[in-house]
Order: structure tokens, then sequence, then C-alpha cells
């Protein structure tokens, strides 16, 4: 809501020209979540998160069989779960084609129930969409069937300074390739982005999954879990300005922004929201 406040859509609409699809409505899917919601396999919140994710998955899923381009801004990351799963089956459908999934993320948000030491459902967002995690159960993500999940070998990270201990083995035994700051301050923003686009390959229909805390916290404070030492502003712009350069985007979540959080900082971090939003999108400096 604050990013639409702040006038994304009129931004969207009027300086880079987007048909803009949107009912007006920010969606809490109150009406969704139970009364009731014990934790699950260590999972806090099951229910819930599944039951709006698999809502969500609707939805984008039937944005995105029309061809549009679907734009989801949140919210806790877990709604990836539903962003990604819709977007990768309307991608399979129309095109016959795997989707490849970058996540730009301080976190690697793969961890399975059982790696996890929270049990918070938005550190586990990737592991359900790849596989790594499943459940039979149809009222805890038993909804998602393969053709909504994506391979590992199709998903890029970058940004990442904060992996679980957990996670850090989940990833070096799946060969998951994954850009760190580490990386970034070794080889430069220019050439992680040849390398991530490289990794993917041309032509490939690409998810955006950009988590603001990606950001340093000088730039995005107003986030759940922010971690020191991330990306400038400028890195930021200019990863979602290469996955626009490719002409292969298809879709884009901006998440966890949260105006309630270090309240002196909203406005700055739904600046940098609507400022990747932008880019992404098409816009350009010159
Ligand atoms: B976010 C964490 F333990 N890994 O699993 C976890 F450090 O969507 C954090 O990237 C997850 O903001 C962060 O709870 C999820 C933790
Ligand atoms: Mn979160
Ligand atoms: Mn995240
Ligand atoms: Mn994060």
């Amino acid at each position: 809501m604050a990013l639409i406040q702040a006038g994304l859509i009129d931004q969207l609409k009027d300086e880079l020209e987007y048909n803009i699809h949107y009912d007006g409505q920010v969606h809490s899917y109150s009406e969704l979540i139970p009364k009731e919601d014990p934790d699950y396999r260590n999972m806090k919140n099951p229910l819930a998160v599944s039951a709006v994710t698999q809502t969500l998955s609707k939805q984008v899923y039937e944005h995105a069989k029309e061809g549009r381009f679907v734009l989801t801004l949140g919210g806790d990351h877990s709604i990836a779960i539903g962003t990604v799963s819709g977007t990768a089956k309307a991608i399979r459908e129309r095109l016959g084609r795997e989707m490849a999934v970058i996540w730009v993320d301080a976190h690697a948000d793969i961890n399975t129930p059982e790696s996890s030491e929270s049990g918070n459902i938005h550190g586990m967002p990737v592991a359900f969409l790849t596989g790594l995690a499943a459940e039979k159960r149809e009222d805890i993500f038993g909804w998602l069937k393969d053709d909504q999940k994506i391979s590992v070998k199709k998903l890029v990270y970058i940004g990442l300074r904060d992996i679980d201990r957990g996670e850090k083995k989940i990833l070096r035994d799946n060969g998951i390739k994954a850009f760190s700051m580490h990386d970034i301050d070794r080889h430069g923003i220019g050439k992680v982005m040849d390398m991530a686009l490289g990794w993917i390959g041309s032509d490939t229909p690409i998810h955006l999954s950009f988590d603001v805390d990606a950001l340093d916290p000088m730039w995005a404070p107003s986030t759940g879990t922010p971690v020191r030492g991330g990306l400038t502003l400028r890195e930021g712009d200019y990863i979602a300005e290469c996955v626009h350069e490719t002409g292969s985007l298809v879709a884009l979540d901006l998440v966890e922004v949260n105006p309630s959080l270090e309240s002196e900082g909203a406005s700055e971090t739904i600046r940098a929201g609507c400022s990747i939003i932008r880019c992404a999108l098409g816009d350009t400096l010159l």
C-alpha cells in the first residue's frame, strides 16, 4: 500500500506507459486466516501461509497466462511461494519453457522446515519452490505441484550475506549458483550481472524476486531482517536494469517493505523500492 501511495502506479502508467491491470485493492486475505493454526513440522502459521500463497498463486497465474507481466508488492517473502509458482506454471503452458528465478536478497530463504531455526516460512520459500522441501498435506503446501516448481539449476542468488548453516549445506549439495556480497566486492556488480545472466542463458524467461533487505539498511532500513554490508541503491537499481535489458523478465516481486518498522526510514525504503521497480520495468537514465 505504501509503495502505491507513493505514486508507483502513476509512474508506471505515465512515465513508462504501461497499460495497468490493477484492482485498486491491498489484499490482506484476512478471510483465509484460520483461528487456530498450530505449528506443524516446525513451521509457524502453516495453514495461513499455505492458504494465502495458494490463492495468490492462482491470481498470478491468471494474469501471467494472458501474457501480462506480473508485479507483486509485499509483504513477507513467503508470498513468493505463490508468485513464483503462478508464473512458472503459466510460462510452461504458454511458452513450453522452464522459467529461471533471480533471487536478490541478504538471505537465501532456502531452509527446509527441518533446517530452519526460526520456523518462519519467509525463510523457506525457495525450498518449497524447488521441491527441496515438500509436504503431502494439501492444506500445508501439498497443493504445490511439479508444474508450479522451478529447477535448482535455473536459480541464481545475488546479494547474499546472512546464510544459516543448514542453508549453506543445501546450496553446496545442490550446486546452486550464488553471488554473495563477497563476490560483488571482488568482481564488481557489472561482472557479477554478466555471470548471473550468463548462467541462466539468453532467451530464458526470468522471474525476479527482489527482497528489499538485499539493499544496505542505509537505503532500506524499514524491513524485518536488516543485515549490514549490503547493496548500494545504485547496485540494486543496476541489477534491475540489467534484468530488464534481457527482454526476458516476465514477473517481479518487491518484498519485505515494512514502513511500520524503523519508521523514520520508511520513506527512504519506499523510495528505494519504487526505484528498483521502475528500473526493472525499463526506466533508463538517458
Ligand atoms: B527473508 C532466517 F534464521 N534465515 O530462516 C530464517 F536468519 O525473506 C532469516 O529473506 C530469513 O527476509 C529471512 O528465519 C527471510 C534467519
Ligand atoms: Mn519476512
Ligand atoms: Mn527474502
Ligand atoms: Mn531477506
